[in-house]
């Protein structure tokens, strides 16, 4: 059995590819069997009916109600509670039979499901027997068309990296149909190599901004942090098979920090 845990700035795809996703190992060429879990206290609606849903246990509007807090602060309190209902969320996963892979669809407050405490005690936890465990990160192609949020965006995909120290990383980047196929390029060109990054800063960017951006390109290379990037559409279910393929091969991966 697999979790994955997808992971991402607010409003980067990440509901959406968990929908896509579904629907692509569910499709009658694949039935893999997959549970969907959402994690995310605070989401209206969903364009999927999650297996185990949090807030079955915990919502944002209670804790507003019952703390008078305001929703930023009900948010931070809801994301902490969730570590109250680790007991619940496994016995809810023993109800299924096995399941191929887990999806777990996360907060639109990266930083409070990466940064506090909650996210990685409640990655951990679910990591019982031989249970393998992932995320999968995504970069928002729309920030992505700059040097300079290009490598914001790898300043987050590298902390969630280092938040969930044991854990592989698949990044894809997301919503591709709204670039250009040539920016897309670009962007996958900046991936593979240094001197078109380096280039594209050079020409884009302008004073420290430039500098800050050409340094931490460098560190972030030196430091292998700059890793393959999977074009995907969710909308449009383009790339999907790529991901789960992506998946597959990390988790038959005897060296991966799977393990
Ligand atoms: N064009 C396009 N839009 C997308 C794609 N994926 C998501 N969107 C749109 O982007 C918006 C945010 O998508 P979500 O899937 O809710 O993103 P999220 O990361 O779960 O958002 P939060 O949970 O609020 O952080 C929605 O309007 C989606 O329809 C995509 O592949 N292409
Ligand atoms: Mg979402």
């Amino acid at each position: 059995m697999l979790i994955q845990y997808v992971i991402g700035p607010a409003g980067s795809g990440k509901t959406t590819l968990v929908k896509s996703l579904v629907e692509y190992l569910q499709d009658y060429n694949q039935e893999i069997s997959v549970v969907t879990i959402n994690l995310d206290p605070g989401c209206r609606t969903l364009p999927y009916t999650p297996d185990i849903d949090i807030q079955d246990y915990v919502t944002v509007d209670a804790v507003m109600e019952k703390t008078g807090l305001g929703p930023n602060g009900a948010m931070i309190a809801a994301t902490d509670l969730m570590v109250n209902y680790i007991e619940d969320l496994k016995y809810e996963i023993n109800q299924y039979n096995d399941p191929e892979i887990i999806l777990v669809d996360t907060p639109g407050q990266m930083e409070l499901f990466s940064f506090r405490n909650s996210g990685p005690m409640i990655a951990n936890a679910l990591g019982f027997g031989s249970v393998k465990r992932g995320i999968i990160f995504c970069y928002d192609s729309t920030m992505c068309i700059h040097p300079n949020g290009f490598i914001s965006t790898l300043l987050l995909a590298a902390s969630v990296q280092f938040r969930f120290a044991n854990l592989s990383q698949i990044n894809l980047l997301t919503k591709k149909d709204l670039i250009h196929g040539e920016k897309l390029d670009m962007i996958l060109k900046w991936v593979e190599d240094e001197y078109e990054l380096a280039t594209a800063t050079e020409n884009l960017e302008r004073g420290m901004l430039k500098e800050l951006t050409l340094s931490l390109g460098r560190t972030f290379r030196e430091f292998g942090a700059v890793s393959d990037l999977l074009p995907v559409s969710a909308k449009y279910n383009e790339g999907v098979d790529n991901v789960w393929g992506a998946i597959q091969r990390v988790s038959n991966d005897d060296t991966s920090p799977y393990y």
